[in-house]
């Protein structure tokens, strides 16, 4: 029985990957940096999880032999500039919800079920999307939140999704993730959970072979339609009812292009 919904935040509940990018390539002109991260960079980067492993990667292939104290100081001195950026960017709104994620998550809390955050971004970032979204008292519609303040080994290690199960006492066949990612659909699948990805343009390279069924975005989707889905053991065959009606009727405009005709993998 389906009685948990687990929504990544990044790429998955918004479309954040962009303010996180623009973010980034502000903290770099506001230290004097001529670095500038291009859609094509940070596409690269993405693979990487956590904003300050990718900063770690980023300096370490280009300033070999730098002192580690010099550069432990730079990445947090960046990683502060760009976590001011993007928060302040995402309480001016500049993160749009993607398509079907707020009314899936209204039906599934008016039906009673535990609703839960895992992200490997830190607890500020969502403090700022999550308030933006839901006001102050957001977290009263989440059973469980973790976040890289709670679970500091990034996806693709399963920790925050492990996390996630014992606070809710849960077992992993009760919840469903939602993730947008390779390292998400990794974690939540090292976790023991299926997971519905709906990539987005920074992610629709990625391999997701491992998930149990993978669309375009939420937009119509019923949660009767993933009960009825759990009931059946989240079988990538009992999941194509959805996906064909996806395939017809998605009309959302945040449709990653390409993805028009779906598949489950
Ligand atoms: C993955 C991310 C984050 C952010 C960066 O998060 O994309 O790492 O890009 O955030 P999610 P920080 O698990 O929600 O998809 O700079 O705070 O690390
Ligand atoms: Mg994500």
């Amino acid at each position: 029985m389906l009685k948990a919904l687990l929504f990544d935040l990044d790429g998955t509940f918004a479309d954040t990957e962009s303010v996180h990018c623009a973010a980034f390539n502000r903290a770099f002109a506001e230290e004097g940096l001529d670095w500038c991260w291009t859609t094509e960079d940070y596409t690269r980067l993405l693979e990487i999880s956590g904003g300050k492993e990718r900063l770690q990667h980023w300096i370490l292939g280009r300033e070999q032999g730098r002192d580690k104290a010099d550069v432990d100081a730079l990445i947090a001195r960046l990683h502060r500039r760009k976590t001011q950026a993007y928060t302040e960017a995402v309480k001016a709104g500049q993160a749009p919800l993607r398509p079907g994620v707020l009314d899936l998550i209204h039906e599934a809390g008016a039906e009673g079920l535990a609703l839960g955050i895992v992200t490997t971004t830190s607890a500020e970032n969502v403090e700022a999307l999550m308030g933006r979204v839901f006001g102050s008292a957001w977290r009263a519609h989440f059973a469980v939140v973790e976040d890289a303040s709670t679970a500091p080994r990034k996806k693709p290690h399963p920790q925050a999704y492990l996390q996630a199960l014992d606070r809710l006492g849960l077992g992993a066949s009760c919840g469903l993730a939602f993730e947008d990612s390779f390292n998400g659909v990794e974690a939540a699948r090292a976790a023991g959970l299926a997971v519905l990805v709906t990539p987005n343009p920074w992610t629709l390279a990625h391999d997701f072979s491992a998930a149990d069924c993978v669309l375009p975005d939420l937009e119509g989707l019923r949660l009767s339609q993933l009960s009825h889905w759990a009931a059946l053991g989240f079988t990538r065959q009992a999941a194509q009812g959805f996906v064909g009606q996806a395939a017809r009727g998605s009309t959302s405009p945040a449709a990653p292009a390409g993805l028009e005709t779906l598949e489950t993998p």
